[in-house]
């Protein structure tokens, strides 16, 4: 693998981040960082969507211009990811010269070739999802289904583009790429949304809607803004209509872009049928995940239960965000939806972080200290029992990233985790050292040493900070790549001194939690 290009959605920014968005940042980041261990050349995109209908009426409900709510939203999301340790490479902003001028030339492009035609139209326009509705997906209440609200009567001279050219072939396309859409369980859906497809508006009236990119050769029109931020997946590499950048030759087309379920279709019906138009490959994935609700309800500003994820760490008290990115992380099977709830996370981090995998650890090395100063000896290294298990979790976890399965890759490496707990319980190096069998003692503490460095280097990606710590009481190179690893890590001689060895993760404080006040 020479290159591996991931993107996540990029968010609206009439509002501060929640925890739904921070979940698709967190898979995406492990993904990333996954990838970074088996190849030498990983780009992570994210960024905010920063056009439309929505952020202009937010920003005049709150008296500032749509420009002054962007740049105070987009920092908010930039200083979550930071405290997440969200790895981007680059945060793209839709509001970004750069990018607002290449897609007017994407669009002038496509309208000078004839995939773009002005048609005069009346449709039902939800502002929430930014599109037009076809009557028969209404509630019957006549509601959007996703966002309850009634959608309001448009009537507009627009740009369509010929969606319609590209239904036969992308309906090929999906079936014959079955790991084009990820979970393959939503390809269905896509090929029936296929079914009674329509060409769609691409502009807005700037009567209308005036914070959006102008069409270049028709100054009352605006862009659509999901051409607008579909867009981004290219223009963040420097695409041109004429000159493509290098960087862009070199990421383009996406490895995945990393989605949520609710804009599936965008994702798998509208942006192909746009690269199409482009001339330009598609992506190999779209991998589309659940949606995470609270306490088992969904997240709404009406239910005032909407959580921030920066609250999560400063309730909890946490140094670093790996708890949370841990648990989020491992929520829902792939695709799925999954659940946030306070006491759920607190058990589970537990019981997976401090109990199961940093006592581990921590017993390990304070045998080894207590009972060979914390030196490893030469007669400790052998045949090891755990190798098998856990050199196969490697390509466990490794087909489970390349299926985009993050829960289930996790939940193989604490199975991993807990044979370790067994295998050091079933030949109590305690009792060896009583019965002054020493050497066989040192094997057993050795050898779980070894697989430590392995479980290591398999929940890196989840928790960056509490690996770096283990990675340096093990002296093992975080960096090495998963190919490279062996059942052989732990070098001989002194290892570790008392006063070096430390918990790597405290357990969640529960009272510290109960009391807290998420905001
Ligand atoms: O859709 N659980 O922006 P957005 C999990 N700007 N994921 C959630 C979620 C939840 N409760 N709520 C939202 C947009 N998301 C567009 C995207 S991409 C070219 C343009 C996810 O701020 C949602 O599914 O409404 C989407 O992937 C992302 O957060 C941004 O949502």
């Amino acid at each position: 693998m020479e290159k591996f290009y991931i993107t996540t959605a990029i968010d609206y920014v009439n509002g501060a981040p929640h925890i739904g968005h921070a979940y698709e940042k967190i898979l995406t980041d492990i993904i990333a960082r996954h990838y970074t261990q088996r190849c030498d050349d990983v780009y992570f995109l994210t960024g905010t969507d920063e056009h439309g209908i929505k952020i202009q009426k937010t920003a005049a409900a709150q008296g500032i211009t749509p420009k002054e709510l962007c740049d105070m939203n987009a920092q908010k999301f930039k200083d979550a990811w930071k405290a997440l340790d969200i790895d981007y490479k680059k945060f793209i902003r839709t509001t970004d010269e750069d990018h607002e001028k290449i897609v007017q030339k994407i669009f002038d492009k496509l309208l000078k070739q004839g995939d773009i035609y002005k048609h005069s139209y009346e449709g039902l326009y939800c502002q929430g999802c930014e599109c037009f509705l076809n009557p028969k997906d209404l509630t019957e209440d006549g509601l959007c289904p996703d966002h309850l609200k009634k959608p309001e009567v448009v009537k507009e001279e627009n740009y369509f583009f010929k969606l319609t050219k590209y239904k036969d072939i992308l309906i090929k396309y999906i079936k014959e790429h079955p790991d084009f859409i990820v979970p393959q369980f939503r390809a269905n859906e896509v090929l029936n949304q296929l079914e009674d497809i329509q060409d769609i508006s691409v502009s807005r009236a700037k009567s209308n809607v005036q914070w959006g990119i102008d069409v270049l050769s028709d100054s009352e029109q605006s862009i659509y803004v999901w051409i607008d931020a579909l867009s981004n997946y290219i223009t963040a590499l420097g695409f041109d209509t004429e000159n493509p950048s290098d960087t862009f030759k070199k990421y383009w087309p996406a490895d995945v872009h990393v989605i949520g379920k609710d804009i599936l279709k965008f994702h798998s019906i509208y942006w192909p049928a746009f690269l199409m138009a482009l001339d330009l490959p598609l992506p190999k994935h779209i991998f589309a995940h659940g949606w995470i609700t609270i306490d088992e309800s969904k997240m709404s500003k009406s239910l005032g239960n909407v959580i921030s994820p920066t609250s999560v760490l400063e309730s909890f008290n946490l140094e670093h965000p790996d708890a949370f990115r841990y648990y989020m992380a491992s929520s829902a099977p792939c695709g799925r939806d999954g659940n946030y709830s306070d006491d759920d996370f607190k058990e589970k981090v537990n019981a997976h972080l401090a109990n199961s995998m940093g006592n581990l650890l921590n017993r390990t090395l304070s045998m080894l200290v207590k009972y060979f100063d914390g030196e490893v000896k030469p007669e400790f290294k052998g045949e090891n029992p755990l190798a098998k298990k856990a050199l196969g979790t490697v390509q466990i976890v490794k087909n489970h990233f390349d299926n985009f399965e993050i829960a289930e890759a996790s939940l193989e490496i604490i199975s991993l985790v807990d044979a370790a707990n067994k295998y050091v319980q079933d030949n109590a190096p305690w009792t060896l050292a009583k019965e002054e069998k020493m050497i066989e003692c040192g094997q057993v503490l050795t050898n779980v040493l070894d697989i430590m460095c392995i479980i290591c280097a398999l929940i890196y990606p989840y928790c960056p900070n509490i690996t770096a710590d283990m990675a340096r009481q093990l002296s093992f190179n975080l960096k090495t790549k998963l190919d490279d690893l062996t059942a052989d890590n732990i070098k001989t001689g002194k290892l570790i001194s008392k006063e070096d060895i430390k918990p790597v993760f405290l357990r969640v404080d529960s009272e510290l939690a109960d009391k807290s006040q998420k905001k």
